[in-house]
Protein backbone atom coordinates (compact mmCIF):
# COMPACT_ATOMS: atom_id res chain seq x y z
CA UNK A 1 0.00 0.00 0.00
CA UNK A 2 1.52 3.84 -1.03
CA UNK A 3 2.74 5.68 1.86
CA UNK A 4 -0.57 8.26 2.91
CA UNK A 5 -2.69 5.11 2.09
CA UNK A 6 -5.98 5.15 4.53
CA UNK A 7 -6.75 2.04 5.73
CA UNK A 8 -10.24 0.42 7.63
CA UNK A 9 -8.91 -0.61 10.71
CA UNK A 10 -10.71 -2.87 13.16
CA UNK A 11 -9.13 -2.51 17.38
CA UNK A 12 -10.27 -5.57 19.12
CA UNK A 13 -9.95 -4.87 22.45
CA UNK A 14 -7.93 -7.24 25.35
CA UNK A 15 -10.97 -9.32 27.12
CA UNK A 16 -10.06 -8.82 30.78
CA UNK A 17 -12.51 -6.08 30.99
CA UNK A 18 -14.92 -2.89 29.56
CA UNK A 19 -12.42 0.01 28.44
CA UNK A 20 -12.30 2.85 30.57
CA UNK A 21 -12.37 0.95 33.73
CA UNK A 22 -8.68 0.14 34.30
CA UNK A 23 -8.91 -3.52 34.10
CA UNK A 24 -7.05 -3.45 31.45
CA UNK A 25 -3.89 -2.09 32.38
CA UNK A 26 -1.68 -0.52 30.07
CA UNK A 27 -3.52 -1.91 27.08
CA UNK A 28 -6.61 0.35 27.38
CA UNK A 29 -4.07 3.28 27.25
CA UNK A 30 -2.36 2.13 24.51
CA UNK A 31 -5.63 1.18 22.39
CA UNK A 32 -6.98 4.87 23.10
CA UNK A 33 -3.36 6.10 22.37
CA UNK A 34 -3.45 4.07 19.13
CA UNK A 35 -7.05 5.26 17.87
CA UNK A 36 -5.94 8.85 18.50
CA UNK A 37 -2.68 8.42 16.45
CA UNK A 38 -4.19 6.81 13.81
CA UNK A 39 -7.58 8.60 13.72
CA UNK A 40 -5.45 11.84 13.24
CA UNK A 41 -3.99 10.35 10.02
CA UNK A 42 -7.37 9.76 8.43
CA UNK A 43 -7.39 6.07 8.74
CA UNK A 44 -11.36 5.08 9.57
CA UNK A 45 -11.05 2.95 12.82
CA UNK A 46 -14.17 0.84 14.63
CA UNK A 47 -13.22 -1.01 17.95
CA UNK A 48 -14.78 -4.43 19.21
CA UNK A 49 -14.50 -4.35 23.18
CA UNK A 50 -16.24 -6.04 26.29
CA UNK A 51 -19.80 -4.35 27.26
CA UNK A 52 -19.70 -1.39 29.50
CA UNK A 53 -16.37 0.04 27.71
CA UNK A 54 -16.77 3.35 26.92
CA UNK A 55 -14.51 5.43 24.34
CA UNK A 56 -14.11 9.22 24.53
CA UNK A 57 -15.30 9.94 21.20
CA UNK A 58 -15.37 6.98 18.86
CA UNK A 59 -18.09 4.02 18.53
CA UNK A 60 -17.64 1.04 20.26
CA UNK A 61 -19.30 -2.44 19.65
CA UNK A 62 -19.48 -3.85 23.03
CA UNK A 63 -20.04 -7.53 23.86
CA UNK A 64 -21.45 -9.87 26.58
CA UNK A 65 -19.35 -12.37 28.08
CA UNK A 66 -17.25 -13.95 31.15
CA UNK A 67 -13.84 -12.16 30.85
CA UNK A 68 -10.71 -14.22 30.56
CA UNK A 69 -8.28 -14.49 33.64
CA UNK A 70 -5.47 -12.79 33.32
CA UNK A 71 -2.39 -14.16 31.71
CA UNK A 72 -0.07 -13.28 34.14
CA UNK A 73 -1.80 -14.55 37.27
CA UNK A 74 -1.04 -18.07 35.61
CA UNK A 75 1.78 -20.60 35.13
CA UNK A 76 4.15 -21.16 32.43
CA UNK A 77 2.31 -24.55 32.05
CA UNK A 78 -0.98 -23.20 32.65
CA UNK A 79 -3.81 -24.91 30.19
CA UNK A 80 -5.47 -22.56 27.61
CA UNK A 81 -8.23 -21.54 29.84
CA UNK A 82 -12.00 -20.47 27.77
CA UNK A 83 -14.75 -19.68 30.48
CA UNK A 84 -18.44 -20.38 29.47
CA UNK A 85 -20.02 -17.57 27.14
CA UNK A 86 -16.38 -16.34 26.63
CA UNK A 87 -15.94 -12.45 25.73
CA UNK A 88 -13.10 -13.13 23.88
CA UNK A 89 -14.86 -15.61 21.89
CA UNK A 90 -18.34 -13.63 21.93
CA UNK A 91 -15.78 -10.91 20.28
CA UNK A 92 -13.92 -12.50 17.61
CA UNK A 93 -17.30 -14.11 16.65
CA UNK A 94 -18.24 -10.37 15.91
CA UNK A 95 -15.20 -9.85 14.26
CA UNK A 96 -15.88 -12.72 11.61
CA UNK A 97 -19.14 -11.58 10.97
CA UNK A 98 -17.46 -7.87 10.33
CA UNK A 99 -14.01 -8.64 8.61
CA UNK A 100 -14.74 -8.10 5.14
CA UNK A 101 -15.31 -4.36 6.00
CA UNK A 102 -11.93 -3.83 6.57
CA UNK A 103 -8.27 -3.81 5.26
CA UNK A 104 -6.49 -4.90 8.42
CA UNK A 105 -7.97 -5.97 12.08
CA UNK A 106 -5.57 -5.19 14.86
CA UNK A 107 -5.49 -7.56 18.32
CA UNK A 108 -4.59 -5.92 21.44
CA UNK A 109 -5.68 -9.37 23.44
CA UNK A 110 -2.75 -11.42 25.23
CA UNK A 111 -4.87 -14.31 24.88
CA UNK A 112 -4.41 -18.08 22.63
CA UNK A 113 -7.94 -17.94 20.89
CA UNK A 114 -7.35 -14.65 18.64
CA UNK A 115 -3.61 -16.21 17.39
CA UNK A 116 -5.05 -19.20 16.64
CA UNK A 117 -8.01 -17.71 14.78
CA UNK A 118 -5.65 -15.71 12.49
CA UNK A 119 -5.27 -18.29 9.73
CA UNK A 120 -9.21 -18.68 9.88
CA UNK A 121 -9.76 -15.24 8.53
CA UNK A 122 -10.05 -13.50 5.30
CA UNK A 123 -8.84 -10.23 6.47
CA UNK A 124 -4.98 -9.83 7.68
CA UNK A 125 -4.47 -9.65 11.88
CA UNK A 126 -1.87 -7.56 13.41
CA UNK A 127 -1.27 -8.82 16.82
CA UNK A 128 0.34 -5.83 19.27
CA UNK A 129 1.69 -8.57 22.18
CA UNK A 130 1.70 -6.53 25.21
CA UNK A 131 3.52 -8.54 27.54
CA UNK A 132 6.65 -10.51 28.08
CA UNK A 133 6.45 -14.36 27.21
CA UNK A 134 4.22 -15.86 30.03
CA UNK A 135 3.30 -19.05 29.24
CA UNK A 136 4.70 -22.27 26.75
CA UNK A 137 1.49 -22.56 25.17
CA UNK A 138 1.31 -18.24 24.34
CA UNK A 139 4.89 -18.71 23.06
CA UNK A 140 3.76 -21.55 20.75
CA UNK A 141 1.23 -20.15 19.10
CA UNK A 142 2.53 -16.89 18.97
CA UNK A 143 5.69 -18.61 17.34
CA UNK A 144 3.79 -20.26 14.41
CA UNK A 145 1.72 -17.51 13.94
CA UNK A 146 4.87 -15.40 13.71
CA UNK A 147 6.23 -17.70 11.42
CA UNK A 148 3.36 -18.36 9.06
CA UNK A 149 2.25 -15.03 8.95
CA UNK A 150 5.45 -12.43 8.63
CA UNK A 151 5.64 -9.15 10.33
CA UNK A 152 2.10 -9.89 11.98
CA UNK A 153 3.63 -9.65 15.60
CA UNK A 154 4.24 -6.57 16.92
CA UNK A 155 5.97 -5.49 20.20
CA UNK A 156 6.63 -2.34 22.35
CA UNK A 157 10.23 -2.98 22.70
CA UNK A 158 13.29 -4.81 22.24
CA UNK A 159 13.72 -5.69 25.41
CA UNK A 160 10.18 -7.77 25.38
CA UNK A 161 10.99 -8.61 22.24
CA UNK A 162 13.57 -10.80 23.59
CA UNK A 163 11.66 -12.64 26.08
CA UNK A 164 10.63 -14.87 22.77
CA UNK A 165 12.46 -17.67 21.41
CA UNK A 166 11.41 -15.73 18.39
CA UNK A 167 12.20 -12.51 19.03
CA UNK A 168 13.48 -11.79 15.23
CA UNK A 169 10.10 -11.75 14.18
CA UNK A 170 8.81 -9.41 16.35
CA UNK A 171 8.24 -5.85 14.94
CA UNK A 172 8.93 -2.93 17.81
CA UNK A 173 6.55 0.08 17.44
CA UNK A 174 7.22 1.49 20.85
CA UNK A 175 4.01 3.58 21.75
CA UNK A 176 2.74 7.12 21.87
CA UNK A 177 0.38 9.46 23.82
CA UNK A 178 -1.31 12.90 23.35
CA UNK A 179 1.51 15.63 24.70
CA UNK A 180 -1.73 17.63 25.10
CA UNK A 181 -2.74 15.82 27.86
CA UNK A 182 0.15 16.21 29.76
CA UNK A 183 1.11 19.76 31.33
CA UNK A 184 5.04 20.15 31.64
CA UNK A 185 5.77 21.54 35.02
CA UNK A 186 9.01 23.22 35.74
CA UNK A 187 9.05 22.77 40.04
CA UNK A 188 7.65 20.07 41.84
CA UNK A 189 6.25 19.37 45.23
CA UNK A 190 7.51 17.35 47.74
CA UNK A 191 6.38 13.71 46.98
CA UNK A 192 6.90 10.94 44.74
CA UNK A 193 4.71 9.31 42.91
CA UNK A 194 4.26 5.52 41.66
CA UNK A 195 1.86 4.10 38.89
CA UNK A 196 0.32 1.10 37.91
CA UNK A 197 -1.71 -1.76 38.76
CA UNK A 198 -1.06 -3.07 42.30
CA UNK A 199 0.00 -6.60 41.55
CA UNK A 200 2.90 -8.83 42.66
CA UNK A 201 4.55 -8.26 39.40
CA UNK A 202 4.89 -4.50 40.04
CA UNK A 203 6.70 -4.69 42.98
CA UNK A 204 5.52 -1.60 44.69
CA UNK A 205 7.07 -3.00 48.27
CA UNK A 206 9.99 -1.96 47.00
CA UNK A 207 9.37 1.68 46.36
CA UNK A 208 7.45 1.78 49.59
CA UNK A 209 10.57 0.18 51.64
CA UNK A 210 12.92 2.88 49.63
CA UNK A 211 10.58 5.95 50.80
CA UNK A 212 10.03 4.81 54.21
CA UNK A 213 14.07 4.85 54.70
CA UNK A 214 14.34 8.30 52.81
CA UNK A 215 11.21 9.64 54.86
CA UNK A 216 9.92 10.73 51.11
CA UNK A 217 6.14 10.94 50.62
CA UNK A 218 4.79 8.54 47.95
CA UNK A 219 1.80 9.04 45.59
CA UNK A 220 0.87 5.95 44.33
CA UNK A 221 -2.43 5.83 41.49
CA UNK A 222 -3.79 2.83 39.92
CA UNK A 223 -5.77 -0.45 39.40
CA UNK A 224 -6.00 -2.99 42.84
CA UNK A 225 -5.64 -5.75 40.99
CA UNK A 226 -4.47 -7.88 44.33
CA UNK A 227 -6.09 -6.31 47.52
CA UNK A 228 -4.66 -8.97 49.83
CA UNK A 229 -1.04 -7.62 48.30
CA UNK A 230 -1.91 -3.94 49.06
CA UNK A 231 -2.79 -4.60 52.82
CA UNK A 232 0.50 -6.72 53.68
CA UNK A 233 2.65 -3.87 52.01
CA UNK A 234 0.49 -0.96 54.32
CA UNK A 235 0.61 -3.80 57.26
CA UNK A 236 4.44 -4.23 56.61
CA UNK A 237 5.32 -0.46 56.55
CA UNK A 238 2.73 1.38 58.90
CA UNK A 239 4.94 4.40 59.17
CA UNK A 240 5.34 5.04 55.97
CA UNK A 241 3.91 8.08 54.19
CA UNK A 242 1.69 6.50 51.45
CA UNK A 243 -1.17 7.90 50.15
CA UNK A 244 -3.15 5.83 47.66
CA UNK A 245 -5.22 8.31 45.51
CA UNK A 246 -7.26 4.99 43.09
CA UNK A 247 -7.31 4.54 39.68
CA UNK A 248 -7.81 7.98 38.02
CA UNK A 249 -8.68 9.22 34.23
CA UNK A 250 -5.38 10.44 32.39
CA UNK A 251 -6.08 14.36 33.30
CA UNK A 252 -6.71 13.60 36.88
CA UNK A 253 -4.11 10.93 37.46
CA UNK A 254 -1.45 13.54 35.66
CA UNK A 255 -2.83 16.73 37.75
CA UNK A 256 -0.87 14.54 40.61
CA UNK A 257 2.01 13.28 38.62
CA UNK A 258 3.14 16.46 37.29
CA UNK A 259 3.80 17.98 40.28
CA UNK A 260 6.13 14.76 41.58
CA UNK A 261 9.82 15.29 42.17
CA UNK A 262 10.43 11.87 40.58
CA UNK A 263 8.58 8.47 39.25
CA UNK A 264 9.11 5.24 41.29
CA UNK A 265 9.23 2.22 38.52
CA UNK A 266 9.85 -0.79 40.26
CA UNK A 267 8.85 -3.97 38.31
CA UNK A 268 9.51 -7.49 39.07
CA UNK A 269 8.82 -8.63 35.39
CA UNK A 270 10.13 -7.65 32.48
CA UNK A 271 7.40 -4.62 31.66
CA UNK A 272 7.07 -4.36 28.50
CA UNK A 273 6.95 -1.38 28.11
CA UNK A 274 6.30 1.39 30.40
CA UNK A 275 2.98 3.72 29.88
CA UNK A 276 3.74 5.45 32.93
CA UNK A 277 7.10 6.15 32.03
CA UNK A 278 6.09 8.52 29.08
CA UNK A 279 3.25 9.84 30.93
CA UNK A 280 5.60 11.20 33.43
CA UNK A 281 8.48 12.59 30.82
CA UNK A 282 5.82 14.36 29.44
CA UNK A 283 5.10 16.24 32.69
CA UNK A 284 8.67 16.84 32.81
CA UNK A 285 9.27 14.63 35.72
CA UNK A 286 12.47 12.41 35.85
CA UNK A 287 11.78 8.56 35.99
CA UNK A 288 13.86 6.12 38.33
CA UNK A 289 13.68 2.75 37.15
CA UNK A 290 14.96 -0.53 37.34
CA UNK A 291 16.88 -1.65 34.70
CA UNK A 292 14.86 -3.94 33.26
CA UNK A 293 12.67 -4.10 30.56
CA UNK A 294 10.73 -1.68 28.06
CA UNK A 295 11.53 1.21 30.85
CA UNK A 296 15.27 0.60 30.39
CA UNK A 297 15.26 1.91 26.83
CA UNK A 298 13.13 4.53 27.86
CA UNK A 299 14.83 6.11 30.55
CA UNK A 300 18.42 7.98 29.71
CA UNK A 301 20.55 7.87 32.88
CA UNK A 302 21.72 10.96 33.78
CA UNK A 303 19.09 13.10 30.99
CA UNK A 304 15.72 11.96 31.98
CA UNK A 305 16.05 9.78 35.23
CA UNK A 306 18.08 6.80 36.44
CA UNK A 307 18.17 3.18 35.90
CA UNK A 308 19.27 1.67 38.84
CA UNK A 309 20.29 -2.64 39.26
CA UNK A 310 16.83 -4.39 39.45
CA UNK A 311 15.73 -5.26 42.69
CA UNK A 312 17.91 -3.01 44.78
CA UNK A 313 16.16 -0.88 47.10
CA UNK A 314 19.70 1.20 48.06
CA UNK A 315 19.71 1.72 44.29
CA UNK A 316 16.56 3.29 44.22
CA UNK A 317 17.43 5.67 47.40
CA UNK A 318 20.44 7.05 45.82
CA UNK A 319 18.63 7.38 42.84
CA UNK A 320 16.22 9.73 44.69
CA UNK A 321 18.72 11.99 46.03
CA UNK A 322 19.99 12.41 42.73
CA UNK A 323 16.70 13.80 41.37
CA UNK A 324 17.84 17.42 41.82
CA UNK A 325 20.30 16.87 38.51
CA UNK A 326 17.73 16.11 36.14
CA UNK A 327 16.48 18.86 34.15
CA UNK A 328 12.75 18.82 33.90
CA UNK A 329 12.67 20.50 30.44
CA UNK A 330 14.98 17.31 28.93
CA UNK A 331 12.54 14.77 30.62
CA UNK A 332 9.54 16.43 28.50
CA UNK A 333 11.46 16.82 25.49
CA UNK A 334 12.12 13.34 24.88
CA UNK A 335 8.70 12.61 25.31
CA UNK A 336 8.13 15.24 22.26
CA UNK A 337 10.77 13.54 20.46
CA UNK A 338 9.95 9.93 20.52
CA UNK A 339 6.68 9.40 21.74
CA UNK A 340 4.55 11.87 20.43
CA UNK A 341 0.84 10.56 18.68
CA UNK A 342 2.51 11.80 15.27
CA UNK A 343 5.63 9.66 16.11
CA UNK A 344 3.58 6.44 17.21
CA UNK A 345 1.37 6.69 13.80
CA UNK A 346 4.17 6.60 11.78
CA UNK A 347 5.52 3.50 13.26
CA UNK A 348 2.58 1.83 12.93
CA UNK A 349 1.90 2.71 9.35
CA UNK A 350 5.40 1.60 8.68
CA UNK A 351 4.11 -1.90 10.37
CA UNK A 352 0.52 -2.31 8.70
CA UNK A 353 2.67 -1.48 5.18
CA UNK A 354 4.92 -4.50 5.92
CA UNK A 355 2.18 -6.85 6.89
CA UNK A 356 -0.36 -5.68 3.80
CA UNK A 357 2.22 -5.82 1.43
CA UNK A 358 2.85 -9.89 2.16
CA UNK A 359 1.71 -12.18 -0.57
CA UNK A 360 -1.81 -13.16 0.81
CA UNK A 361 -1.10 -17.13 2.18
N1 LIG B 1 -4.41 -11.38 30.40
N2 LIG B 1 -5.63 -13.19 29.50
C1 LIG B 1 -5.16 -11.91 29.41
N3 LIG B 1 -5.47 -11.18 28.32
C2 LIG B 1 -5.04 -9.89 28.16
O1 LIG B 1 -5.35 -9.25 27.14
C3 LIG B 1 -4.27 -9.30 29.20
C4 LIG B 1 -3.97 -10.09 30.33
N4 LIG B 1 -3.24 -9.57 31.33
C5 LIG B 1 -2.78 -8.19 31.37
C6 LIG B 1 -3.15 -7.44 30.16
N5 LIG B 1 -3.83 -8.00 29.14
C7 LIG B 1 -2.77 -5.99 30.11
O2 LIG B 1 -3.11 -5.38 31.35
C8 LIG B 1 -1.29 -5.83 29.94
O3 LIG B 1 -1.02 -6.40 28.73
C9 LIG B 1 -0.90 -4.40 29.96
Amino acid sequence: MSAGKSYRLLLVSTPLGPLGSGVGGGVELTLLNMLDALAQRGHCIQVVAPQQSHLPNTPVITVAGSPQIPAQTQTRQTPIHLPENSVLANMWWQVMTLQSEFDLIINFAYDWLPLYLTPFLDTPVAHLISMGSLSDAMDQIIGQIAEQFPHTIGVHTQAQANTFPFAQHCHPVGNGFNLDRYQFTPTPKDYLCWLGRVAPEKALEDAVTAIDQTGQALKIMGHIQDQAYFDQIQAQFPQANIDYLGFLDTAAMQAVLRYSRGLLVTPRWVEAFGNVVIEALACGVPVIAYHRGGPAEIVQPGQTGWLVEPDSVAGLVEAIHKLPEIDRQTCRQQAEQEYSLTAFAQRLEQWFAKILSQPST
